[in-house]
């Protein structure tokens, strides 16, 4: 009964008693204490949380890199417009 495993009980195989994510067996077959945490434990939900946060970071870079052109544009357009409409205006006052 090493680690306190029973050996003629094959449910506690299958359990993960020291919460490291290594199921006992698996533990057992790498020769290691299924008693003690072999490996940090990654926190999912901080791991979660982070890639969310990059890639909401980098939606709204791309689409302010998509929208500003569009905008600068639109500005120029305007202003040629607005300098067409002088130009006519000027013509028709002389
Ligand atoms: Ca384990």
């Amino acid at each position: 009964m090493k680690y306190n495993l029973n050996p003629l009980d094959p449910s506690d195989a299958l359990i993960d008693s020291d919460g490291d994510g290594i199921l006992n067996v698996d533990e057992y077959m790498l020769g290691l204490d299924p008693t003690r945490k072999d490996i940090v434990s990654l926190d999912v939900t901080y791991i979660g949380k982070t890639v969310l946060a990059v890639l909401i970071g980098l939606s709204i870079l791309a689409v302010v890199l998509l929208i500003l052109p569009i905008v600068a544009q639109g500005y120029t357009e305007a202003k040629s417009q607005r300098q067409e409409i002088h130009s006519v205006l000027r013509s028709l006052q002389r």
